[in-house]
């Protein structure tokens, strides 16, 4: 759909929510797979097939757990089959317990990372600037039981690494961040990955660099890297000898071979996320009531995540309702994340107080919105997804007062 079609169909009858049709054909996502060269992926495939060496630590995941230690000039990447076990065996092999430290406004891996350990997790609230972890709401959540902090550097955007690592100093406490979005990114000018005893990231097929499912813990510590390796390989050191507990968390040979041919079309996948970015960021630009949340650009980005935060009181229509008319256009935005993990279960039922300490979490959540974007999006579509947006702001009272009576 062009801007000039979607004009054409801007009434409000016609809007497909009140039974128009889509303004899209195909669904447009949050997270299409950024995919790399075909060709070569078969290649590395069918070599895998000839080898029939397909996991346990094959040829490709030992060039894999290279390759990104390389990029992000960190010592150690220990492949996984997805994020949250490798944020579980990192949890794990730090020793954390008790209690730790973490934010409510997340995916609920990260808290259910902690809690599948029955670690407690103390939800923090976030900084408006950023929505990563308010270092100044830290200290006062720390308590004898409290064992570390798991960070998360939110849509790609790190935390304020500096702050709490001067916290984790003081308090003696272990640092882990959440890299799931953030492969890619930096901090500093050094990429992220090299930060506190360990970092995660997440190869999903969402994410920016993907291996189908896949995760990797990255950390500097050489003893803490050999205990990640052993657990996630139920511990065995050799092949009858079981030196220490352990799970099955290793990467197969397939989802190497994806994540090594995607990790070769990195440089495209961040100029077309930015190219995206920037027609999003001036098509959005001075519109009351949404807020472009931007990346530092003075820093590494992979631009994978377009999030913007309404503020209905001047939209006149809130992020419900706005994802529920994108969704019937073919525009499934997401709401990322929403509602915080202290609102779903069990830490709902665990926690009913939370949210008094987590007024930004409460405040912000329920008004964001992750926007199409990836290698699937083009400019036009981008274009016309905003023209949309502007039409339904401009017409919100209608459009509320249809919806009442729908
Ligand atoms: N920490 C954080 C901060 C995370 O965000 C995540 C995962 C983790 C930890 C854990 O990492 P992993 O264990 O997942 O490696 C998706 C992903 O499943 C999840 O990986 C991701 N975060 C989360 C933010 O998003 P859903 O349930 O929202 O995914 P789903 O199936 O609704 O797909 C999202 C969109 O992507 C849909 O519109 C469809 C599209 N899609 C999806 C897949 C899988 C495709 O077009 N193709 C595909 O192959 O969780």
């Amino acid at each position: 759909m062009t801007k000039e079609e979607m004009k054409k169909k801007l009434e409000v009858s016609k809007l497909a929510i009140f039974g128009g049709s889509p303004a899209f054909p195909e669904k447009l996502h949050v997270g299409r797979p950024n995919i790399g060269d075909r060709e070569v992926l078969v290649r590395r495939l069918n070599e895998a097939l000839d080898r029939k060496w397909l996991t346990n630590r094959g040829p490709l995941v030992q060039e894999f757990e290279r390759t990104i230690a390389r990029y992000t000039g960190v010592k150690h990447c220990i492949a996984m089959c997805n994020g949250t076990i490798a944020l579980e065996i990192a949890i794990r092999a730090l020793g954390l317990k008790g209690e730790v430290i973490v934010p409510s406004f997340t995916f609920i891996a990260t808290a259910h990372a902690l809690q599948w350990q029955e670690i407690t997790p103390v939800f923090c609230d976030v900084r408006t600037s950023d929505f990563t972890l308010d270092p100044s709401r830290i200290e006062e959540l720390i308590t004898p039981r409290t064992t570390g902090i798991v960070g998360v550097h939110l849509w790609g955007r790190p935390c304020d690494i500096l702050h709490i690592e001067q916290i984790a100093r003081k308090r003696n406490l272990k640092i882990l961040y959440d890299a799931a979005h953030s492969f890619g990114c930096s901090y500093n000018g050094r990429m992220i990955g090299c930060f506190g005893d360990a970092e995660v990231f997440s190869f999903h097929g969402t994410k920016f660099l993907n291996s189908l499912e896949g995760g990797a813990v990255v950390t500097n510590d050489d003893d803490l890297a050999k205990k990640i390796r052993l657990m996630k390989n139920f511990g065995f050191d050799g092949y009858d000898t079981v030196i220490y507990i352990g799970t099955n968390g290793k990467m197969n040979e397939f989802s190497a071979a994806t994540g090594l041919t995607n990790f070769e079309a990195i440089d495209q996948f961040v100029e077309v996320n930015r190219r995206n970015y920037h027609v999003y960021k001036r098509e959005l630009a001075g519109i009351p009531g949404v807020h472009f949340v931007e990346y530092n650009e003075r820093e590494k980005c992979n631009y994978q995540y377009i999030v913007i935060i309404i503020d209905e009181t001047k939209t006149g229509l809130d992020c419900n309702s706005l994802v529920k008319i994108f969704h019937a256009e073919n525009v499934l935005v997401r709401r990322y994340f929403y509602p915080g993990c202290h609102q779903m279960e069990p830490y709902r039922s665990f926690f009913p107080h939370a949210k008094m300490l987590l007024p930004n979490t409460e405040r912000y959540s329920p008004r964001v919105m992750s926007l199409p974007t990836g290698t699937s999006v083009q400019p036009e579509q981008i274009v016309a997804m905003t023209s949309l947006l502007k039409y339904l702001l401009r017409n919100a009272d209608s459009i509320k007062s249809t919806l009442k009576k729908a």
